[in-house]
């Protein structure tokens, strides 16, 4: 393929392209495009009056043009069924990203599917269903057919249980407002499914249950905090590679303000490195904790900064809990909430204790209170954004981490103010709008350890991919290839025979202990294999899509292309699910139950959009005010609709008044949780037995479990395999060289990696990306899960063979180092 590197010319954008708005689908952070389209038998000219710039083409443009852009950004798609040229470049009015592209999201042009220059060929065009022996193409009513029938034979009102889901939450690849209008509908509205679980955990639950419970959303900040605070606290995260723009366009510039960076951290990483360089060492803490004791150094923190007195009392007195335990300990909650007095009592740790614990200095942990507590010499607050993502909440001890850190922003006084904030960075683009997931329960069902256990008879799976990203992956794939293999054979053995004779067979191999598997997927995906009818769904840009971002700035992405072949936007491809299941129980007499699947006349994605998000939010929000307010959109919640523009919130909780736990009285609650070591079970086994710490996550090329990146010749030329960073000593013991393959195995599974020598990892201490379809890191994360049902992916031990030289295909791979080096 590798068409960019071909091309040696790139069409200048006429005058008259079409201009579109997008938000990119990746990250979180949502920075604004331009996607510009025309026909591909038409191209600009050098004149102000002949390019979409508007400025003289024949002479050399300055070095921070915008006029410009590059083959990653250009691609020629289908629009209403003709060929046109388009380019998605980075839009410098839009206040998220101010023009700047990354690596990931200055590729989505490269990254649609094409006819012409060949790009994502993998997209599936048409949905299918496994018959003789293979997966054969059909139309979307034989197949909605077959999945209405088999999964009309497993429900009943009020009892579907035997009915599993797993579906995104999310927002940008895959989800919005739409989507998850659409598939919430059906599951939580339609039908009352409590076994279901979210794309990257294992449950249908909160990441960060403690945050809410205290009363405060995971997201209050707004992103220019960045630009106006003392000190940034980063837990957990590694925002140059995750969260690009944010880091570049925000926390960048804060720095160069004068703000102070503390990193929390088990490694080195190319964020800590880039802070260094752009504030000097002096005014950056790395603080190298051993991995999974941040509660340990949480509460040393909040006790030495209360025994200071570095505490924000009006704030305390008037936003906060009184008395003592408010919440108690119990199932659904795994520390007491309440006061300030109850926590401070509760979480008591010495300077002493948490930096032995923590393997970090005293006097390290006395400059982090500093930074983030001690009140400037004229006696005013410091302020102090807090920013945390997946090195806690796939971390040690979720809940009470969590809440720990959430301690500190309350007792300092920094929620809801400029320069504060204590918030995920977060994932993905969001977009979430269902019905209440009450009757799920909490903790949730734990639904893999109930697959593996032979529960479940039909599963749903929209848009996650549990091959190459779940937890305890090795027994799960073993389990899930077995029970679905039944179910393929027993469909093999009726080829030919009629829809009834089908389903009777499929049924029957179900009760077996067989399991039958539907695939809502835009690829054909690796648990996609084991599916029995495969549904392709649209992406962003293929459909008109909403979501928000990190800083809850909603906009919409209007629809720039075609999707291939027949495929569709999940929410209708939802509704058909349930138009389906409405007449296939009319059929059978269920009348009653069919009802509750009427609702879903949606034509189009737009009027998914009002029947959920619209009419469930004050019906304020339309596309077509969405689309007036351009790419800079508007921070939910949206409060009002004036003067031609829709009104938004700029942070939360700036009336000091908290209410996302549902109280009346609107105050925040403190977390009593004391350190109490590996809480998961298995793991502090795993450490006592293992020699490698396996710490995994993201690199800035890779996006997720490289759905689009395994079709893409840029980042599979860069990492064909996922990489394991190494310390060079502990590879000279083990006799490993650059590039070479090695089996990583402990006692519940095996994966392999590439070796990459890194001189800051520390002895015994790697660092493997995850996700990666070529070497899943979640094969050798076991089963045990924090309360509540959350994954603890970061801690992992394992032990490392070499199981080959560097294959041919590496070769010609650079190991330098990651860092950035100023010259
Ligand atoms: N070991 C380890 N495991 C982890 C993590 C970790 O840090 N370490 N992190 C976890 C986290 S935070 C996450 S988010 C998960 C990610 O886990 P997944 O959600 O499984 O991974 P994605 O790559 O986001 O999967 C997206 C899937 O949706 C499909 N898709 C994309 N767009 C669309 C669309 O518009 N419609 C439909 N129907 N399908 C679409 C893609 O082809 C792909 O198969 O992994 C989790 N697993
Ligand atoms: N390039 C790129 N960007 C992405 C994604 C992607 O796939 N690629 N995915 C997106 C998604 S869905 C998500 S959820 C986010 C995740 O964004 P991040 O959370 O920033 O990414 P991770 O690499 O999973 O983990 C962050 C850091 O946690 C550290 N860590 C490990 N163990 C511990 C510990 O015990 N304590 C502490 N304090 N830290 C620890 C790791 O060393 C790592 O540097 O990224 C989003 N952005
Ligand atoms: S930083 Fe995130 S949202 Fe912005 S372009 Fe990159 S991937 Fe897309
Ligand atoms: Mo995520």
């Amino acid at each position: 393929m590798a068409y960019k590197r071909n091309i040696d010319r790139l069409p200048i954008i006429p005058a008259d392209a079409k201009k579109h708005n997008v938000t990119c689908h990746y990250c979180i952070v949502g920075c604004g495009y331009n996607a510009y389209t025309w026909p591909v038998n038409k191209q600009g000219g050098t004149a102000p009056s002949e390019n979409a710039m508007g400025v003289d083409l024949s002479k050399q443009q300055p070095a921070d043009t915008e006029a410009w852009y590059s083959p990653s950004m250009y691609n020629i798609v289908k629009q209403d069924g003709r060929d046109v040229h388009l380019v998605i470049k980075p839009d410098a009015g839009c206040s998220v990203n101010s023009g700047l592209g990354s690596v990931r999201g200055a590729r989505m042009a490269e990254n649609r599917r094409s006819d012409k220059t060949g790009t994502q060929q993998q997209r599936l065009e048409e949905p299918m269903i496994w018959r003789y022996g293979t997966w054969q193409p059909t139309s979307w009513n034989d197949a909605l057919d077959l999945v209405a029938r088999v999964t009309a034979r497993v429900i009943d009102k009020e009892n579907e249980d035997d009915l599993f889901v797993s579906m995104f939450d999310h927002g940008g690849s895959a989800g919005g407002y739409e989507n998850t209008w659409g598939t919430g509908k059906l599951y939580f509205a339609s039908m009352k499914v409590k076994h279901c679980r979210i794309h990257n955990r294992p449950a249908y639950n909160s990441e960060v249950h403690s945050t809410r419970d205290m009363g405060i959303d995971e997201l209050n900040y707004a992103y220019e905090d960045y630009g106006l605070t003392d000190t940034i606290f980063l837990i957990g995260a590694n925002p140059l590679e995750t969260q690009t723009n944010l880091f570049l366009n925000h926390m960048v510039p804060g720095i160069r303000n004068g703000a102070k960076v503390i990193v929390v951290d088990p490694r080195h990483t190319v964020t800590i490195n880039a802070c260094r360089v752009e504030a000097g060492k002096d005014n950056v803490l790395h603080l190298p904790i051993n991995s999974g004791t941040d509660l340990a150094l949480f509460n040393t923190l909040f006790t030495y900064i209360a025994d200071q007195g570095w505490i924000d009392k009006d704030f305390i007195a008037n936003s906060t809990i009184e008395g003592d335990v408010v919440q108690a300990l119990d199932e659904a909650h795994p520390a007491p909430l309440g006061s300030f007095e109850m926590a401070r009592a509760e979480c008591k740790m010495s300077l002493a204790d948490g930096a032995k614990i923590c393997g970090v200095s005293e006097d390290d942990i006395k400059k982090a209170a500093e930074w983030i507590a001690k009140p400037k010499d004229d006696g005013s607050r410091r302020k102090c954004v807090t920013a945390y993502e997946k090195g806690i909440i796939w971390g040690n001890d979720n809940y009470r981490t969590i809440g720990a850190l959430v301690n500190i922003a309350l007792a300092t006084g920094n929620i809801g103010r400029e320069g504060g904030g204590v918030c995920r960075l977060g994932g993905h683009q969001e977009g979430y709008m269902r019905p209440s997931d009450a009757h799920v329960g909490r903790p949730a069902p734990y639904i893999d350890q109930l697959l593996i256990a032979g529960r479940g008879k039909v599963h749903h799976i929209w848009a996650n991919d549990h091959y190459k990203t779940t937890l305890n992956a090795s027994v799960f794939k073993r389990e899930y290839n077995r029970r679905t293999n039944m179910v393929k054979e027993a469909m093999d053995a009726r080829a030919g025979a009629t829809r009834e004779e089908l389903v009777d067979a499929i049924v029957a191999a179900i009760e077996a202990g067989g399991l039958f598997s539907v695939n809502v997927d835009i690829i054909h995906s690796q648990i996609g294999q084991a599916a029995h009818v495969i549904l392709p769904a649209v992406e962003s840009g293929e459909m008109n899509l909403t979501s928000m971002n990190g800083e809850r700035r909603m906009r919409l992405v209007e629809k720039y292309m075609d999707g291939p072949g027949s495929a569709k936007p999940d929410c209708l491809i939802a509704a058909g699910i349930a138009q389906h299941l409405e007449r296939v129980l009319r059929e059978q007499g269920r009348n009653e139950y069919a009802d509750q699947f009427k609702g879903y006349d949606w034509k189009t994605e737009e009027d998914a959009f009002m029947d959920g998000y619209h009419n469930n939010t004050g019906k304020i929000v339309t596309y077509d005010r969405l689309r007036a307010m351009g790419n800079n959109g508007v921070q939910e919640p949206v409060v009002d609709f004036k003067d031609g523009q829709l009104v938004g919130t700029k942070r939360l909780y700036e009336d000091g008044k908290f209410t996302r736990h549902g109280r009346e009285d609107k105050k925040a609650l403190f977390c009593g949780g004391a350190w109490r070591g590996l809480q998961a079970a298995g793991k502090a086994a795993q450490r006592d037995n293992y020699r490698f710490l396996v710490n995994n996550g993201r690199s800035n090329i890779n996006w997720q479990n490289w759905f689009l990146d395994k079709d893409d010749d840029f980042v599979a030329d860069r990492f064909p395999y996922p990489f394991i960073q190494i310390n060079p000593s502990d590879m000279a013991e083990l006799g490993l060289n650059p590039g070479d393959l090695v089996e990583v195995y402990n006692d519940v599974g095996a994966t392999q990696a590439m070796v990459y020598p890194e001189a800051t990892a520390r002895k015994n201490e790697t660092f493997m990306l995850f996700g990666a379809p070529s070497g899943t890191q979640g094969n050798i994360v076991n089963a045990g899960v924090n309360e509540l049902i959350l994954p603890n992916y970061k801690q992992t031990w394992a032990n490392i063979r070499k199981i080959s030289d560097a294959p041919a295909s590496v070769k010609a791979l650079s190991f330098k180092s990651f860092d950035y080096v100023a010259s």
